[in-house]
């Protein structure tokens, strides 16, 4: 720990990349392992295009299920910790999987939402893209004030992420000297291939994770354990500092 604390404090480029193990604290259930939504719901019917041109109301009902869980939650220590480093580093991204939006309730700033926002939707006929923090909708699917078919505005398996949010992940990443990844089982790309390419452009790569991952023999350090107890700890300020 001692030592991963010393690059941490030597860095001026840090680079986070969280998935949803960083949420599972605040009760937010992560998509795979024991308790994982994918043992209960199968991807394909609920997190793909083709999913929603099926059904969109049994898809949307997915969300708003999610979304009532997500807005009963609060930010853990994870979160709070890493938006602590944001203020202190002379650089920071974070880069995020999720779209519970915990990061910037707990007061994240430099975020990158590689897989959107839950709470952001997106009408299919006009394109226009709006927040909507509501948890229950009068129709299911929700409408536009155009009429079309409003989705959520999270990005499905098959689907391109968002160009110019993913270019800044990459250079953020390309260009940190020390990178954290945390909570993620790293399975879904690209977002997991930014990992090896931190390790690549010279990083020095930290995971902490409950469990191992298939980069875990790749990093420089591995943490095991939750995400709430561990971030707080790796990144208390320094002495003095
Ligand atoms: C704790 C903890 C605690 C628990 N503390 N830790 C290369 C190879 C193979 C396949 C592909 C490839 N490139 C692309 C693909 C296809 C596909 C893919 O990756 N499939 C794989 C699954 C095989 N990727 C895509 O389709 C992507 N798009 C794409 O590639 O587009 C190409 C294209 C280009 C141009 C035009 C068109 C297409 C898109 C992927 C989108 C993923 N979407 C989802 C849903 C988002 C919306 C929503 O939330 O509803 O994103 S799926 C789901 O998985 C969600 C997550 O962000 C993502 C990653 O999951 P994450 O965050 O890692 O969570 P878990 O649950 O997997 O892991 C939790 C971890 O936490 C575990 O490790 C636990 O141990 C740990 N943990 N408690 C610390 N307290
Ligand atoms: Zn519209």
């Amino acid at each position: 720990m001692q030592q991963a604390q010393q690059w941490i404090a030597e860095a001026s480029r840090i680079a986070a990349l969280t998935g949803a193990g960083i949420s599972a604290e605040s009760g937010v259930p992560t998509f795979r392992g024991a308790s994982g939504m994918w043992k209960r719901f199968r991807p394909e019917d609920l997190a793909t295009p083709g999913a929603f041109s099926r059904d969109p109301k049994l898809v949307w009902e997915w969300y708003c299920w999610r979304r009532g869980i997500i807005a009963g939650s609060a930010p853990n220590a994870g979160h709070f910790a890493l938006a602590g480093i944001e203020k202190r580093a002379a650089a920071f991204t974070l880069i995020t999987q999720n779209v519970d939006g915990l990061h910037d309730r707990a007061g994240s700033r430099n975020i990158l939402k590689v897989h959107g926002d839950i709470w952001d939707v997106r009408c299919l006929s006009c394109g226009r893209e709006e927040r909507d923090e509501r948890v229950e909708f009068p129709e299911l699917p929700p409408r536009c004030g155009c009429g079309g078919m409003l989705r959520p505005a999270v990005v499905w398996f098959g689907e391109g992420l968002p160009q110019d949010v993913w270019n800044a992940a990459e250079d953020a990443v390309r260009s940190c000297e020390v990178m954290l990844v945390v909570g993620t089982s790293a399975v879904v790309y690209p977002a997991a291939g930014l990992v090896p390419l931190a390790k690549s452009a010279g990083a020095k790569v930290i995971e902490i994770n409950v469990d191992e991952t298939q980069f875990s023999s790749l990093v420089d350090f591995s943490l095991r354990g939750p995400s709430g107890e561990l971030l707080p700890r790796l990144l208390q300020p320094a002495a003095g500092s």
